[in-house]
């Protein structure tokens, strides 16, 4: 068996049984849609998914692989006939996906974009978002562009509006330069994602969790809950020893949570990186990694491995291997993912060897707290 190879195949199964959240992002033109959207997303989503017109003033912006869809509306600012069809037309897409009774088609959320300098909310909006909230669908109004003094005042203002929205909350997506010396840091994003996630069903969660690019401790979190899963059951199924040489056995579970941990993060499929990777974490060089191979280079970790060659290893040795290559596997995640390690530095003895330690260091922690 080809391990990477077999990684592949788990984490592509992995991204496709997350399904999608599905999003509608409404508000009028220069609200900052298409701002919010691609800091929220990997990838500058808004400009660069794939728009298709699903009917006129609305687009659905999606992109291969991404568990994801986002409804984009325009038109709200225009005049009352034709802010009528677009109210009808969202209405259409929540009713479709409702008859589907599939609850990765529902529309899971709506953000409602307001600018938060706007100083007041004109009543004919306040009137659409009432509107928007009787679809049945959980609506935030999102403060959007808050740099000012003003964007408090004005969400205890919205706030008082009785708007019928589940929240209210301010964000300012982007840094944004006030003067030449001045910059307005970003912020408002997280609790977007959090509240966000309050409100999609728990088994779609991890798609949201996926594609968002903001809240990268939500993704630790996430990563850690598998480790934690993935390494009791091992624990429980190897509770009888393990022989040596069977240590292959707990591969495929190994396998298992390396590509939950790799989909969480949002890392594309991709099989010289997976190969690159996993080669560094287990010591291998060139060859094609084999289950077996994958094994002794994780038993080389524990300290004294070559005496008990030929021996047994215990249920709570197996599931202490399997949390240090799970918590190492996060780190080495993480750092990809934040651009500071590149398959280049993977490739470096220096760095091969740092990984090998921490993971050294992951087991004896692990080791040392079930051993007491
Ligand atoms: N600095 C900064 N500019 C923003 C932000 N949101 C919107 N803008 C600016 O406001 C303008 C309209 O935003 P856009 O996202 O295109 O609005 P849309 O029409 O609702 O999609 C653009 O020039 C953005 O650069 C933000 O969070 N930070
Ligand atoms: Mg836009």
């Amino acid at each position: 068996m080809d391990i990477a190879a077999f990684s592949l195949i788990r984490l592509k199964e992995e991204i496709v049984n997350m399904g999608h959240v599905n999003i509608i992002v409404m508000g009028r033109t220069g609200a900052g849609k298409s701002t919010l959207i691609n800091s929220v997303f990997r990838g500058n989503l808004a400009d660069t998914g794939i728009g298709a017109p699903v009917t006129e003033g609305i687009n659905e912006i999606t992109k291969p692989g991404f568990p994801l869809r986002l409804y984009d509306t325009r038109g709200l600012e225009s005049a009352y006939a034709d802010r009528d069809i677009v109210m009808s037309h969202i209405g259409a897409i929540i009713k479709k996906a409702e008859k589907s009774g599939n609850d990765g088609e529902l529309i899971h959320c709506i953000w409602y974009c307001i600018n938060a300098n706007s100083n007041r909310i004109e009543e004919e909006e306040a009137e659409i978002i009432r509107r928007t909230a009787e679809f049945g669908v959980p609506v935030i109004v999102v403060l959007t562009q808050a740099f000012g003094e003003n964007a408090e005042v004005m969400k205890a203002y919205a706030e008082s509006l009785s708007l019928n929205s589940c929240s209210v909350m301010c964000v300012l997506a982007r840094d944004y330069n006030v003067g030449e010396y001045c910059v307005r840091k970003s912020h408002g994003l997280n609790l977007l994602i959090d509240k966000t996630l309050e409100v999609i069903p728990a088994e779609l969660q991890k798609a949201f969790v996926r594609a968002q690019s903001v809240a990268l401790e939500l993704k630790k979190s996430r990563a850690e809950a598998v480790v934690i899963t993935t390494a009791a059951a091992g624990f429980a199924e190897g509770f009888i020893p393990l022989p040596f040489a069977d240590a292959a056995a707990l591969v495929p579970t190994q396998v298992g949570m390396l590509a939950a941990i790799t989909a969480i993060y949002g890392l594309e499929a991709d099989k010289a990186a997976v190969a690159t990777v996993l080669s560094a974490l287990f010591g291998t060089m060139g060859v094609t990694l084999t289950g077996r191979a994958m094994a002794a280079g994780l038993l080389k970790i524990i300290p004294g491995a070559g005496s008990i060659v030929g021996g047994s290893i215990s249920g709570s040795t197996a599931a202490a291997l399997t949390f240090a290559l799970g918590r190492t596997y996060i780190s080495v995640v993480e750092k990809i993912y934040k651009g500071e390690l590149g398959k280049d530095d993977l490739m470096k003895n220096k760095v091969r060897k740092e990984i090998r330690n921490e993971m050294k260091k992951n087991y004896k922690k692990s080791k040392r707290s079930s051993d007491n």
